[in-house]
């Protein structure tokens, strides 16, 4: 299995994905692997590999570029390990590697405990919620595409740690054919030794299929009463599961979100998200929503379920047997992208109920981009909202479709099928959809002007949960050049999302106007961050995350 592993050119890529090694060696010192005498550690790491994969010498050195040997080092490497910085070195060649490949920081994730405390982040009431003795068991699901190992496993040994055990049925973990080849087969090593009760299983797509798909296979394999879906980089919370299975039980067309947390993608710090239902916009992206006015005033309503609109995708649980009355998910779409809106019409306009619910926390992990495309280039978000859209949405479709001209020409697929299933389960139309379940969204015809700012915004595909926080701005300014008269100005628009920046001589535009907030950003004329990047900065959208959007006065200059 090795030999054919080592002849996948990406493997010496992934090396990250090797469990351990990379977190007992390195974290610690740097250990030159060939020399015996160093290190009785080394060698003993050395042995346990060597006896796996006892046939395979050649191979495992492939493995090992983490591992330098003192004469293979630069002579700026040398310096460094003079003053004991090496390990630091090899680490931040972790680190960029891990950020390529996964978008989070891996060297933090591999320093966690798999079982580490995270904040009880619900509200105080949630502690004496009852639910009933006997609550409907669940098969969990998770997709992976080239998952971090460990922060897949802490996503597992979570669902294990916090889950009552008669209440898991099973933890379905479907590779949707991961081309880090060796992620697959060191997961399985994991489970067989970890899990031996076989409640956790693994299985792999045949060929890429995309979130979707390869959703619809895994339930497939499910026996479990109800199922929850989850991402494969979350950690659930303190009872996270009982709420859920409570309200489904109660009725099995209740599907349930719990509140999606944030662990944050540079320190995996887990922080609590506030109260927010799903909605969208006529671009067809999830978007989060304040609530209406008046829905948390009292105590009660901090645990109450809360109706939403829509859902984010990632995380629910639904009754099996319901999920597969529904019509499981359009199997036409591919990749990622418009399934969380489509279930979730499909759940309000066919008899269901989408709701979140308070007391139920799960985080997840919510990276500034998406750190993989579809295999053939397409773009599957339009891709598969053509699909939402002309399955769905009736004659406000026009809404979504004027405003991308170029869509007219984009192939979406046979939806025949899909429009069947609609016609079988008798669903209602989607402008009883707008008026009953969303009367809160702004129609293009309300007001043409409001609705082009919206559409400035439509670019912008934010899953963040805190954007719905108000952002406090503490100061405004230009920022000019010492000694001159220039000032820093965006180069293009000032809405141009990734546009760089340049100087130009100080006048009062739009494009010069930057707005301090209170969590250090950089805000041109209230719209885009000011976000550091090699080797220029640029705009970019706000993620309030900090890091490279974070900037400092120095000195008390102010300079
Ligand atoms: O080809 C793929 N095959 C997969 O199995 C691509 C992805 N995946 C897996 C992937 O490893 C991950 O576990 O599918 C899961 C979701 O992919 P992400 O994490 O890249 O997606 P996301 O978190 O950026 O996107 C959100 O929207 C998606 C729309 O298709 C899905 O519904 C995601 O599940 C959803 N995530 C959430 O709702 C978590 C909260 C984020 C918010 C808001
Ligand atoms: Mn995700």
């Amino acid at each position: 299995q090795l030999n054919q592993l080592a002849q996948s050119e990406k493997l010496e890529k992934h090396y990250t994905h090797l469990p351990r090694i990379n977190k007992e060696i390195v974290n610690n010192n740097v250990i030159d692997i060939d020399d015996k005498s160093k290190s009785k550690e080394s060698n003993n790491y050395k042995n346990e590999w060597y006896k796996k994969y006892k046939n395979s010498e050649q191979n495992i050195k492939k493995l090992q570029p983490v591992f330098k040997t003192n004469s293979k080092l630069s002579k700026d490497e040398k310096d460094l390990t003079e003053l004991g910085l090496v390990a630091n070195l090899q680490e931040k060649e972790i680190k960029d590697e891990g950020y390529k490949i996964h978008a989070y920081n891996v060297l933090v994730s591999n320093r966690l405990s798999l079982h580490r405390k995270i904040p009880d982040t619900r509200n105080k009431l949630c502690g004496s919620v009852e639910y009933p003795l006997k609550l409907p068991n669940a098969s969990i699901i998770i997709c992976f595409y080239n998952e971090h190992f460990n922060t897949l496993l802490r996503s597992i040994h979570s669902i294990i740690d916090r889950t009552p055990s008669e209440l898991l049925h099973d933890i379905i973990l479907i590779d949707d054919y991961s081309d880090i080849k060796v992620l697959h087969l060191e997961i399985k090593n994991y489970i067989d030794k970890n899990f031996v009760d076989g409640k956790v299983k693994l299985f792999k797509t045949e060929k890429r299929e995309g979130l979707i798909r390869a959703r619809v296979f895994g339930a497939k394999k499910a026996q479990g009463e109800t199922l929850i879906f989850l991402d494969s980089h979350i950690e659930v919370n303190k009872d996270w599961i009982q709420p859920l299975l409570g309200r489904i039980k109660e009725n099995r067309t209740n599907v349930v979100v719990p509140v999606i947390d944030v662990i944050n993608p540079d320190t995996f710090a887990y922080t609590s998200s506030p109260l927010v239902r799903g909605g969208f916009n006529w671009g067809l992206h999830f978007k989060w929503e304040n609530l209406p006015k008046g829905t948390l005033s009292k105590g009660e309503d901090f645990v109450k379920p809360i109706k939403s609109p829509t859902m984010a995708g990632g995380l629910f649980a639904i009754n099996r047997q319901y999920f597969i009355y529904l019509g499981e998910y359009d199997s036409g779409m591919n990749i990622w992208g418009g399934e969380n809106l489509e279930i979730s019409f499909r759940i309000w306009m066919c008899g269901g109920n989408l709701e979140m619910l308070p007391c139920s926390r799960v985080g997840h992990v919510f990276r500034q981009r998406r750190p993989y495309g579809s295999p053939d280039g397409q773009d599957t978000m339009l891709h598969n909202s053509l699909r939402v859209a002309h399955v769905w949405m009736d004659e406000y479709k026009e809404y979504f479709l004027s405003q991308r001209k170029e869509v007219e020409k984009v192939k979406y697929g046979d939806i025949s099928s899909r429009l069947q299933l609609r016609k079988e389960l008798g669903c209602k139309s989607f402008d009883w959809y707008i008026k009953n379940v969303y009367p809160e969204i702004v129609l293009p015809s309300d007001d043409d002007n409001r609705l082009k700012n919206k559409w400035a915004a439509l670019e912008q595909d934010d899953y963040q949960p805190w954007h719905t926080r108000k952002r406090n701005y503490v100061n405004q300014y230009q920022i000019k050049l010492t000694n001159s008269s220039l000032c820093l100005t965006s180069e293009k628009d000032y809405k141009a999302k990734g546009g760089l920046l340049t100087l130009k001589p100080c006048m009062r535009y739009k494009s010069q106007m930057w707005y301090e907030t209170d969590r250090n950003e950089l805000v041109l004329s209230q719209l885009l961050c000011l976000q550091s990047r090699h080797p220029k900065p640029f705009l970019y959208k706000c993620h309030e995350m900090g890091g490279d959007q974070e900037w400092k006065h120095k000195g008390e200059s102010g300079s």
